[in-house]
């Protein structure tokens, strides 16, 4: 349910858990996040992702759902309809899509402060761009420290194309920015839960003011008009950083000279060393690392024939782009260079990597390594943080397949 926000009770209001459990909220207490632990599997669709493909999902809860590893296939693409979802806020009603046009957006920071429309937006400028987006808990399910929030393994992330005009446009129609802005503020448009203090729920998240050059007010994802699942009708994208920073039905865009007040930037999602409590001064989730893995084969339906196989994975580098992945077919002892498939859509997407490799009869521990374009190599550890945040461990990332 919670990524990692911690919403300790002093923070919230009388009748606040209440509130928030009316609301289907209650992933935020205790109490409902032992309920999750305890229920079985095999959950629905929730009704604003009916149109997913529940195949290729596993679902969580009604806010999170997962990509199986097993679907990620060999494109490089992810289908709309298999792409993962996290909402930290129930989703807004889908009304907010009849008059996509007419949805505003405030722009404060810049000279000449003031809300545009998303029509007004679509006169500025177009671009395209490929982004992996992934949320910075992928990998939580191989923390054996086993934090609290939703125990992803790989399927927290996708590759997907989106469309909208380029921050830096709007900037400029703007007058540029106003001095002092130090970050690139975004504001999630949901509803927020009466009866509780609203910066310990409203989604607002701060990355640092350069994120802006690369950075897409976006309103279509894969070819359609942006869904309602991910953030339709207006989302903030900032290519390379986790997925929280990617801020969905965008109502305000502000360049402020502090990062946001709201809980989810002061305490949630930052890397707080294990056993401390979460603090404003750790480092928040901003920027990918370097991080690769296998999607096949796997051996989930059974063991495989002995002879050839394709290695194969998806690897990203963050900011930075693939320059190279290498793959190891026992457990890390020794390593070989895989090829890169596929067309190259730019630094911010995955690159498909494929190595035939004969396997005998036997066990294999099948794990990948990538390097990014500026050398830095994925890491075989895990950084060890109290919400699991930031895993690229190659180690926790490895495959084991029995061959018989
Ligand atoms: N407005 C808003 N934006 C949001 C969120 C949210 O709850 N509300 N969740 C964030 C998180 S934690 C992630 S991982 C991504 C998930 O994007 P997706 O649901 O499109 O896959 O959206 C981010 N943007
Ligand atoms: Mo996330």
């Amino acid at each position: 349910m919670k990524d990692s926000m911690t919403l300790p009770r002093r923070h919230m209001l009388a009748g606040s858990a209440a509130a928030l459990s009316a609301l289907g909220l209650a992933g935020w207490t205790g109490s409902a996040r032992a309920q999750q632990a305890a229920a079985p599997a095999a959950k629905p669709l929730p009704a604003y992702a009916g149109w997913k493909s529940p195949d290729a999902l596993i679902v969580h809860s009604s806010s999170t759902l997962e990509t199986r590893r097993s679907a990620f296939g060999t494109s490089v693409i992810t289908p709309s309809n298999q792409l993962y979802v996290r909402n930290n806020l129930p989703a807004p009603d889908a009304a907010i899509l009849d008059n996509r046009d007419a949805w505003t957006v405030s722009i404060e920071g810049v000279k000449s402060p003031r809300s545009l429309t998303l029509a007004e937006l679509k006169t500025l400028g177009v671009e395209t761009v490929a982004t992996v987006l992934q949320c910075s808990g992928n990998g939580r399910g191989f923390f054996p420290s086993k934090p609290s929030g939703t125990p992803w393994s790989v399927g927290a992330a996708g590759c997907v194309v989106w469309s909208g005009v380029p921050l830096r446009n709007v900037v400029a129609a703007l007058g540029g920015l106003a001095d002092g802005a130090a970050y690139l503020t975004g504001t999630g448009g949901e509803k927020l839960p009466e009866g509780v203090d609203p910066l310990s729920v409203l989604v607002e998240r701060s990355v640092p003011v350069k994120a802006m050059d690369d950075a897409l007010l976006a309103w279509e994802m894969n070819g359609e008009p942006l869904s309602l699942a991910h953030g339709g009708p207006l989302r903030l994208v900032v290519p390379g950083y986790q997925g929280v920073n990617n801020i969905k039905y965008v109502k305000r865009v502000a360049f402020t000279s502090a990062q946001s007040q709201a809980r989810i930037m002061s305490h949630g999602y930052r890397m707080s060393p294990p056993g401390s409590k979460a603090s404003p001064d750790q480092p928040s989730v901003w920027e990918m690392g370097v991080k690769s893995w296998i999607n096949g084969p796997l051996a989930d339906k059974g063991p495989l024939k002995p002879g050839q196989v394709q290695v194969h994975g998806v690897a990203f580098g963050g900011t930075r782009g693939i320059k190279g992945v290498e793959v190891s077919a026992d457990g890390g002892k020794t390593w070989q260079a895989a090829k890169l498939i596929g067309p190259d859509l730019g630094p911010f997407a995955w690159r498909q990597f494929a190595l035939p490799l004969r396997l005998e009869a036997g066990t294999h521990v099948l794990a990948s390594r990538a390097t990014d374009t500026a050398g830095n190599v994925q890491a075989e550890q895990r950084e060890e943080n109290l919400g699991g945040y930031n895993n690229a461990s190659w180690r926790d990332h490895a495959v084991t397949v029995t061959v018989a």
